[in-house]
């Protein structure tokens, strides 16, 4: 085991700076491979620091060129520096004015943190510690200043300037070629939301009314000529704005907002005050390159950076332990903005799915880690699923135990009272506790307790009584560094059903009002009296708690819910739950399910009968079996990907020949004619269709092959020809060969089109796709210093080719070893990504686990891995 030497950092170690930057001033010089930085710090001893503290800033890889203390240029002696720190000894114990001349190489700068060149263009990124490779600072999120900042260029080179804040000045360099501008951005805040943007970029933008009547220009900027790709963008962020006027009352509050698009980018977006910069496949978007999903993450990236603006900007983190604060609320934010814009239920299942197949999976690997975290060695790594995603949860909960309108009102609260403060989980906890009078203490432990919550649940009719009874318990098993755990306060929104879908008139003293009871004891009953029948429990409505049921119900009842729930959530999930149940029996050798199937089949087709074309998306999510990965999950141990496979494909198969003729109807009857328009009810027929397609090829491979070449060959956007693309990937064939040159030839020069085709590729469930995806390795369209290529096509192989990543002879581990260590020399953060495909190796059968411990030994062996990198595979194979 590889013994990591980086320092840990402790959330009980924290302590206030012994210094404060009231204001800094910027000026940056650009040029391609010396940046000169200047930059000017008032500062003052903060009285909660230490008093006889030295001045230690932070750096990362810089090189100083000069530094003055109150205008007086300092001598070698006075202070001590090197890349990563700039240290006096002796700072006043007055306001002072600190100047640091730095030179940097954005070129170079393939890390893409700190300022970078992306496609020509200068940008930065300094979420969390990239600010220190700009300049030396207190490079921590407690530390909020006033910045003003000058940036200037080769006019050639840059005739865009753009910085946070609002534009004060701009105009030439006399005598030179060079221009300049000024920003200012007067609200205090942390370096990690500093940004700067200087190149050549086309604008799409218009002007926003505020509220309260204050004007607002937007403006998104792109790669010259494809500004016609930006306009859904555009129009995303007006209604996230107006949005968040509606429902948290919360206006913006510069006179410009920007949006900056650029290829290279390790995340999604990132929420710079007034300065928002994406990742461009979350901004560009057309009928002819983009999906109906991807034009639903835009704009759900669109508004989750928007609402940063609130919850992040203006009340920010105290350190990196409160990173759930900004993220959790901010995804629980856009979420309920999607589910305002699109349907509700629909996407409820969406982002249920996504927990499920990112979180849950996180909770239960060797990754496993608390919504705050108590200590880390690498902050990068900690911008996870559980801290976004199992965030948010905890958010709708409180708002499912408290009620919509004190949420409201402790939102408005912690706004308040938190405004212009670097704030934690306890004072966003306070504000409820003080609106609603509730103590929080036990609820607060989903944030200090990782592992998913196992609820079991068992339901007991008393026909003579008239009454039923369900009896909860729950535990958490353990995970790194939580051998114990306690009881979780646990939302769980229910109700009953009758088997004919009648109204029962029950009722329990412990279900309130808004249909929830409180499950906080490692054990509890609750009794409905009044049932006429035996009914059937409709539990954890609309997923109101991030927890793994188990419930003992037979399949029957189960559909039941399909059919009957006035809760779509709970009758999706129904299907799902039966759906698992065959899969895992399946996989895991049980032969006569053959009745069992049938009735599944039926009940599907029974559903398709009566709701597919009410709902077409709801009827897609019923229609779709669950993953590979997901089945892998829910078996938990000694995984054989292959059996999975196979049972997945069989039932897909089964399912799709007993309900063909319904299927080819459907597919009929959805067929859209005219223009395409991303709304989310054409996407739903989209999906449903889509769908219908899959099982029809799964059941019939060459009438699959026939409908899906002609699909694609007629298909008039990305979403339709997509879908025809990936039914073929399931179909071997010269067909699947010629429709994917095709497709490549088309799209040569689209990079985030040919993502699309890379992604495909990679996750063929067939020998030879490992080769395939070392082929196109040397395609001109891929690069492996550009995030989008590498996480399309090594990512796609790793984290969705179950069947061939985990090959028995451990090629996929070697693969994707070798391609992290490669990485990792260019790129730790997108490396340290990848690594985490490793994070299930546990839970293999023997021989597979055997291959992925050595090539994890093979990455945790070598010398001078990236902290990134080191600290995944250190946890990993701890
Ligand atoms: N705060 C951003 C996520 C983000 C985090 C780190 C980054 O550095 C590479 C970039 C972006 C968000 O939540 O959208
Ligand atoms: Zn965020």
């Amino acid at each position: 085991m590889r013994t990591d030497t980086t320092p840990i950092v402790r959330l009980e170690d924290y302590r206030p700076s012994d210094f404060l930057i009231d204001h800094l001033e910027l000026d940056v010089r650009l040029h391609p491979t010396q940046t000169r930085v200047v930059a000017t710090l008032r500062m003052r001893p903060n009285p909660e620091g230490r008093p006889d503290a030295p001045l230690v800033l932070d750096g990362d890889e810089l090189n100083l060129k000069a530094v003055s203390l109150d205008g007086r240029i300092l001598t070698g002696e006075e202070f001590d520096a090197s890349p990563q720190s700039l240290k006096i000894a002796q700072a006043p114990r007055q306001p002072f004015t600190l100047t640091i001349e730095t030179e940097i190489d954005p070129t170079a700068n393939t890390k893409l943190m700190g300022l970078y060149r992306s496609g020509g263009n200068y940008c930065t990124q300094c979420e969390a510690e990239g600010f220190r490779r700009i300049t030396y600072f207190l490079d921590r999120p407690d530390i909020l200043s006033v910045y003003t900042t000058r940036i200037e260029a080769e006019r050639s080179e840059a005739p865009v300037l753009l910085g946070n804040g609002n534009p004060v000045e701009s105009g030439p360099v006399e005598g030179t070629d060079r221009h300049y501008a000024v920003w200012h951005d007067p609200h205090p805040k942390p370096s990690y939301l500093f940004a700067l943007v200087g190149g050549s970029l086309g604008r799409v933008g218009k002007t926003f009314t505020t509220m309260s009547g204050r004007k607002v220009e937007l403006a998104v900027y792109v790669e010259p000529g494809k500004e016609d790709r930006a306009d859904y963008a555009l129009d995303a962020l007006e209604r996230s704005m107006r949005w968040d006027e509606r429902v948290f009352g919360r206006e913006y509050d510069l006179d410009v907002f920007n949006i900056v698009a650029v290829s290279d980018f390790n995340m999604g977006a990132m929420e710079n005050k007034g300065l928002n910069i994406f990742n461009d496949k979350y901004v560009l978007a057309s009928p002819e390159t983009a999906t109906d999903q991807d034009y639903a993450n835009i704009e759900a990236i669109i508004a989750h950076e928007y609402f940063h603006n609130w919850s992040g900007n203006r009340v920010t983190c105290r350190d990196w332990f409160q990173l759930c604060l900004k993220e959790g609320l901010t995804v629980f934010r856009d979420q309920e903005f999607s589910s305002d814009e699109r349907s509700r239920p629909v996407h409820r299942i969406a982002e249920v799915k996504t927990l499920r197949a990112r979180q849950f999976l996180e909770d239960a690997s060797p990754l496993a880690h608390p919504v705050r975290p108590s200590q880390y060695r690498e902050i990068n790594n900690f911008y996870t699923a559980t801290v976004y995603e199992k965030g948010a949860e905890i958010v709708r909960m409180l708002k499912t135990i408290i009620g919509d309108d004190d949420f409201r009102r402790g939102m408005d609260l912690y706004f308040d009272r938190c405004d212009g403060t670097a704030a934690t989980v306890e004072d966003f906890l306070a504000a409820f506790t003080d609106v609603t009078g509730r103590d929080l203490t036990q609820f607060a432990r989903w944030y200090e307790q990782s592992g998913t919550p196992r609820v079991a649940v068992k339901g007991h009719y008393d026909e003579a009584a008239q009454t039923y009874r369900l009896d909860f318990t729950q535990n958490t098993p353990p995970t790194p560094g939580q051998p114990t755990k306690e009881a979780m306060a646990i939302p769980v929104a229910l109700g009953l059903v009758s088997h004919d879908g009648s109204p029962l008139g029950a009722a329990c003293d412990r279900v309130d009002a808004r249909g929830v009871f409180l499950f906080d004891e490692p054990a509890d009953s609750i009794t409905f009296t009044n049932v006429p029948a035996l009914p059937v429990p409709s539990l954890f409505r609309g997923f109101s708690a991030p927890v793994k049921l188990s419930l003992d119900l037979p399949n029957e009842e189960l559909l039941v819910l399909l059919r009957h729930d006035t809760d779509s959530f709970n009758r999706w999930q129904a299907a799902q739950t039966v759906a698992m149940r065959l899969l895992a029996a399946l996989s895991t050798g049980a032969q006569k399910l053959d009745e069992e199937i049938d009735a599944f089949s039926e009940a599907l087709c029974a559903f398709m009968d009566s709701d597919a074309l009410a709902d077409p998306a709801f009827a897609a999510l019923v229609l779709t079996l669950p993953s590979e990965a997901d089945v892998a999950q829910d078996i938990g141990k000694d995984v054989d990907p292959d059996a999975i496979h196979r049972a997945r494909t069989d039932m897909r198969r089964r399912i799709g020949k007993a309900s063909s003729q319904r299927l080819h109807g459907l597919y009929e009857a959805l067929a859209v004619s005219g223009s395409y328009s991303p709304d989310a009810e054409s996407a739903g027929r989209r999906s449903l269709r889509n769908a219908c397609l899959d099982l029809l090829a799964a059941a019939d491979r060459s009438m699959g092959e026939t409908l899906a070449v002609t699909q694609f060959e007629t298909a008039s956007n990305m979403t339709d020809r997509l879908a025809s693309l990936s039914v073929l990937t399931t179909l071997p064939g010269a067909a699947r060969e010629e429709t994917l040159s095709r497709f490549g030839e088309r799209y040569r020069n689209e990079p985030l089109v040919l993502d699309k085709w890379f992604a495909l590729q990679a996750a063929i469930p067939e020998d030879g796709t490992l080769e395939r995806v070392t082929r196109l390795m040397e395609h001109p369209g891929f690069s492996i210093a550009n995030p989008n290529r590498v996480r399309s096509l090594i990512g796609s192989f790793a984290m969705l080719n179950q069947v061939q990543f985990n090959r028995t002879d451990g090629a996929g581990y070697r693969f994707l070893a070798s391609i992290v260590l490669r990485a990792d020399a260019l790129n730790p953060q997108l490396a340290a990504r990848l690594l985490t495909a490793f994070s299930t190796w546990r839970m293999m059968e023997g021989t597979r686990r055997r291959h992925a411990e050595e090539a994890l030994q093979s990455i945790a062996q070598k010398p001078n891995l990236s902290r990134d990198v080191g600290d995944i595979v250190s946890r990993t194979l701890d």
